[in-house]
């Protein structure tokens, strides 16, 4: 898979250099470029940003240094219509389902806003060229995009064949099922005042599958009840 990240701050994505990710692009599953937005600027400053119209706090990305780096991205894409994905807090939530589609396309694009946004005309103008996905973590502010894309990147690298070692080790994980994970215990078996459950150490395989269900039904409704109430993603 290729991925192509657009930043001001291309040294945030430098712990996409280590561990799994990191592995993955040393074994040629994941080519991942970096790109600084600067260098598609033409002047003294190298000027990103510029003051909202109709007013307001903050400064708004300018739109010209997009359209340049977007198309020099989409110019180098190994497909037709490259998927672009934008994160802000203003986007769709981001989730296991949508990394899993993401996971079998060629081409990624992440474009990292930072002040109060991208002038929004950039969006309609890629869409000419770009599959455009604009996507949230969740509901609360960063100051820019490049942390999630760090956490989207590894959510989607770690599904494609051959990243993670043991496939398995895929499935039985939280949000996979729709629910959230049950609890993994190891030696020793009495810690602290702390014992395993005692159906771990049984060695029926049927009654221990049983009982993480229903650890996993109990957490999810613990702890995210609002999981419960939507329908199973797979
Ligand atoms: Cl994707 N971007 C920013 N800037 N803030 C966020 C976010 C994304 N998701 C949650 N907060």
């Amino acid at each position: 898979m290729r991925i192509d990240v657009i930043s001001i701050f291309p040294d945030y994505l430098s712990a996409l250099d280590i561990s799994l990710i990191g592995r993955a692009r040393q074994d040629g599953l994941l080519d991942v470029r970096v790109h600084d937005l600067r260098e598609y600027t033409h002047d003294r400053h190298r000027t990103v940003d510029d003051t909202p119209y109709g007013g307001g706090a903050g400064m708004v990305m300018k739109p010209e240094p997009w359209a340049e780096a977007l198309e020099a991205v989409a110019a180098d894409s190994p497909v037709e219509r490259p998927t672009l994905l934008v994160p802000t807090p203003s986007g769709t939530v981001f989730s296991q389902p949508l990394a899993r589609e993401l996971a079998e396309h060629e081409h990624l694009v992440f474009a990292c806003g930072r002040y109060e946004g991208i002038d929004e005309r950039v969006f309609p103008w890629a869409a000419e060229r770009f599959d455009v996905r604009l996507v949230s973590l969740g509901d609360y502010v960063l100051n820019g995009g490049e942390v999630a894309v760090l956490a989207m990147v590894e959510a989607v690298g770690r599904l494609i064949p051959g990243v993670v070692g043991n496939p398995e080790s895929l499935v039985e994980e939280s949000h996979e099922d729709g629910l959230l994970e049950y609890p993994v215990y190891t030696k020793p078996s009495s810690w602290r005042g702390h014992d395993v459950p005692p159906v771990l150490l049984s060695g029926d395989h049927g009654k221990i599958a049983v009982w993480r269900r229903a650890q996993q039904l109990e957490r999810t409704r613990q702890r995210r009840p609002d999981l419960l109430a939507e329908e199973p993603s797979a």
